[in-house]
């Protein structure tokens, strides 16, 4: 202790004299804790309820077998069921029920999807390991955020329906496939959250939640490529998706809203789309210099306009490649996480009808950073939903029965 203290004073000594003041001041100055957002995100856990962590509790002693008569905590079953232990248990995402019979999805606020299709990759492949590499690391989380003061568990519904069985020698086949998948689950007014695959499947997503509705769609869409031309290697690639999705009837190009694009990888192929369709595009100096708020204002004003409803596809090469190792098309200087997460809360707060994450490829990736920030945008994006009231806000536009592919 004398130790610390001496060494603490030759540290004080060592200041400059000027900086003593200063120094002295904060450190005696106590600010108001009330002030501080980490403060009252404190306060706000004490007005989120435990009721489904209980009912998962007494699921999992029942179900699991009671616990070593030598373990203090009653509510430890033998056979791990449910959250704990976060290193054990067979992986849905974030453990949430498996919905083995899909006719149950309707039952539940949300469903997560794989959509497993590397087909479309026009560099790395991999990306069909994706939905196993969200599982996996999406059972270190707790459905609980600080700051939001939201508990998933508590607030809302969530079921994985496993993977839609993908054709992985053929696009179309595999496209169809997709749209049934996704457009089952967005016809029983469960919020799709798909799991990616390349980004060829931008397309068949979008035609799935557009064929449930007689409403227009808008999409915000986060990506260092334009993926909007007609063609690539003769094939609707993954470099494709907007060209097709903004063909469909109920998705205007005037409401496709393109945030992050730059760098050497967009192919130029992409430009006179562009110029002709109209999307809204920001490229990563765009949100560097006028603010990620500001420009989700914007972004958000536009896919809005005269649609019922946002679509949100979340690339994961739009956060600079250093972040994301694991992925088919990396690109340096894109988005750092913390402001991706800014605007994907944003984007989140005025609604959506679904969304995407796609372009994770496990195969390549490290410490599976690139799949727990795939994970941390998919619960950032359900947070802000449940935060503002917008969790099944979209169900009013949901209108046409499922219809096959
Ligand atoms: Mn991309």
């Amino acid at each position: 202790m004398m130790h610390h203290r001496a060494a603490a004073l030759q540290r004080s000594v060592a200041l400059p004299a000027a900086a003593h003041p200063l120094h002295l001041n904060r450190r005696w100055h106590h600010p108001d804790l009330s002030k501080l957002r980490g403060w009252k995100a404190v306060e706000k856990e004490a007005e989120v309820g435990h009721a489904a962590w209980q009912r998962e509790q007494e699921h999992a002693l029942k179900m699991g077998l009671p616990g070593a008569s030598s373990l203090t905590d009653k509510t430890i079953p033998t056979f791990s069921r449910g959250e704990l232990p976060h290193f054990a248990g067979i992986l849905t995402f974030m453990k949430a029920p498996y919905v083995e019979d899909v006719r149950e999805v309707k039952k539940y606020d949300a469903a997560v999807v794989g959509a497993p299709f590397d087909g479309g990759t026009t560099y790395r492949s991999g990306t069909r390991f994706g939905p196993q590499g969200i599982r996996r690391i999406s059972a270190l989380y707790s459905p609980y955020n600080f700051e939001m003061g939201v508990d998933l568990r508590e607030q809302m519904t969530l079921c994985d329906t496993g993977d839609v069985f993908t054709i992985p020698a053929n696009i179309e086949k595999a496209f169809d496939q997709i749209s049934n998948g996704v457009g089952f689950i967005a016809a029983s007014g469960a919020f799709p959250i798909v799991l990616g695959g390349d980004h060829s499947i931008g397309f068949p997503t979008v035609r799935g939640v557009a064929s449930c509705t007689s409403k227009k769609i808008g999409i915000v869409h986060f990506d260092r490529h334009a993926d909007i031309q007609e063609k690539d290697l003769d094939e609707r690639m993954h470099t494709t998706p907007y060209f097709h999705a903004t063909n469909l009837p109920n998705v205007p190009p005037k409401n496709l809203v393109q945030i992050g694009i730059g760098g050497w990888q967009v192919p130029r192929a992409a430009l006179p789309v562009m110029r002709q369709r109209r999307p809204t595009v920001f490229s990563v100096s765009d949100v560097e210099e006028l603010g990620p708020e500001k420009v989700i204002e914007m972004a958000l004003d536009r896919a809005w306009d005269g649609v019922d409803a946002v679509w949100l596809s979340f690339d994961i090469d739009c956060i600079d490649a250093a972040f994301v190792p694991g992925t088919g098309w990396p690109e340096p200087g894109g988005f750092l996480p913390r402001e991706a997460l800014k605007m994907v809360g944003l984007v989140a707060k005025e609604g959506l009808c679904g969304m995407e994450i796609v372009e994770v490829s496990p195969p390549y990736d490290t410490s599976d950073i690139t799949s727990l920030m795939a994970l941390r945008v998919i619960v950032d994006t359900l947070g802000s939903l449940v935060a503002h009231g917008k969790m099944g806000a979209h169900k009013h536009i949901i209108d046409k029965p499922f219809s096959p592919f």
